[in-house]
């Protein structure tokens, strides 16, 4: 096991992956921008090393200022967390050549699953079910109008290196073709550098039902069953919960089975989530795998009463699993809900300011992880995640109970939160059915 972990991020990420790491008795070092230089995650660490400016561009996202804080402090890993750095094969590869370890995949298996059409073609060929579409990249309208034709309208066009809807564009009808790749492409350009796309069949109100993932470097690959993931705002995940609610049985075990079968044919290691779309008879199909660890990950550890962070410290390390599939059971079921410094009532605008009073809930089957305190400030430049309100019971019943209870118990003076939204969802007739598709927000169907 390494001695010392740098993490390469900030608020309740790098709190969460701190916490781990006193477990194990790691040393800890923190990195953080001039806008953090009061953080909590600063002081949680044993060092901490200020890397550059407020903007992510100077500090989070700057690998050569946080590779030369993890020589200073003789780090010998980096956990990326998730956003940031934690997805660039580039920056695994700069860690791995510094003769640190990078606590997540392989360079190659982040590369590869970062291009979404060798991903697509990859799963595929591993028996993973993908949605009808072009085998790779469209190289203009008429190949992308050949395909449209062949699979059927609606369709949707994506970036290569795309991923969380950046450069997507749903076009329901040949004539509209030719104006939205030319949108799609320009935006994948500007967005990435790269402007190819690829065409699939556009499914209607599909659920977002994601598989959380696990190798070693044994090759051993388990998966920890399955996160409901639907209720999302502009591909921001709001609220994910495990088991998925009236997930059939079947789609419960092709989803884990393809999951499992994905992440092997690539030799996959640590934490990874592969993101399907689930259709209303049960029908699902790879979407794209998210080579980290994810936002949501608090939900699967509270079904499965196991610590993730924990198992990417021991993997990364070059242990075994420390746990066998069978010892992965979904006992409970977990909630999470994202708090964001954003205004519900203004079409979730962010709201930047200082935490004037912050009181939180607690008690059975109630988790918070949380960046902040009363007198933290919300920055322009980062995410706006304030906290994560897990909560976990028996039934599903009883977690939404304690989660309904937790929100009232929430007290946030100085920004605009979340909350007010949160509240009605967990009221609504169609959570507490567990009818939830990702489509629910554009419809208006939790509105004030
Ligand atoms: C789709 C789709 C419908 N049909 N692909 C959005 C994010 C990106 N990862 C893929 N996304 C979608 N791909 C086909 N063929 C609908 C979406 C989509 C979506 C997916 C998951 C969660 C929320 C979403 C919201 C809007 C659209």
């Amino acid at each position: 096991m390494f001695g010392t972990v740098l993490v390469a991020n900030r608020g309740e990420i790098a709190r969460r992956v701190f916490r781990a790491c006193k477990q194990l008795g790691l040393k800890t070092v923190a990195v953080y921008s001039q806008a953090d230089r009061g953080a909590l995650h600063v002081r949680d660490a044993d060092t901490a090393v200020e890397i550059g400016g407020a903007a992510a561009r100077e500090s989070y996202l700057n690998a050569e200022r946080i590779l030369d804080a993890a020589r200073q402090t003789r780090a010998d890993a980096i956990h990326p967390g998730y956003g940031f750095l934690s997805e660039s094969a580039r920056f695994a590869e700069a860690v791995q050549r510094a003769g640190i370890t990078f606590i997540g995949p392989r360079p190659d298996a982040i590369r590869r699953m970062g291009d979404k059409i060798e991903a697509r073609r990859l799963m595929s060929s591993a028996g993973v079910s993908v949605l009808p579409g072009s085998s790779g990249a469209v190289a203009d309208v008429a190949g992308a109008e050949a395909i449209a034709r062949e699979v059927g309208y609606p369709v949707i066009l994506k970036a290569a290196a795309g991923g969380g809807g950046i450069g997507m564009a749903r076009v329901d009808k040949a004539p509209d073709l030719a104006a939205a790749f030319a949108a799609a492409n320009r935006r994948a350009q500007a967005a990435f550098g790269t402007g190819d796309l690829y065409v699939e069949r556009y499914l209607e109100r599909p659920r977002h039902v994601e598989v959380q993932v696990f190798g070693d470097e044994a090759g051993a690959v388990v998966h920890m069953h399955e996160r409901e993931c639907s209720i999302q705002r502009r591909h921001q995940k709001l609220v994910e919960e495990s088991p998925a609610p009236g997930l059939p049985a079947a789609t419960k075990a092709g989803l884990t089975a393809a999951a499992v079968a994905g992440a092997r044919a690539i030799g996959y290691t640590n934490a990874g989530t592969m993101e399907f779309l689930v259709d209303e008879r049960g029908g699902f199909y790879f979407l794209e795998m998210n080579a980290r660890l994810q936002v949501e990950h608090p939900v699967t550890e509270e079904v499965t009463g196991l610590d993730l962070v924990l198992a990417q410290l021991h993997v990364a390390a070059g242990e075994p699993l420390p746990w066998p599939q069978s010892a992965i059971v979904q006992r409970r079921a977990a909630i999470e809900c994202r708090v964001y410094a954003e205004d519900p009532a203004k079409g979730f605008l962010p709201s930047p300011g200082t935490i004037q009073t912050l009181e939180l809930p607690s008690g059975e089957g109630i988790r918070i992880e949380s960046g902040i305190e009363a007198g933290s400030t919300v920055s322009v430049h980062y995410d706006p995640l304030l906290f994560k309100l897990i909560a976990h019971g028996a039934t599903r019943a009883e977690a939404i109970e304690r989660l309904a209870g937790a929100l009232d118990h929430c007290v946030i003076e100085g920004v605009r939160t979340t909350i007010p939204f949160l509240r009605r969802v967990v009221a609504s007739a169609e959570f507490r059915q567990g009818r939830v598709h990702t489509q629910m927000l554009e419809q208006g169907a939790f509105n004030a």
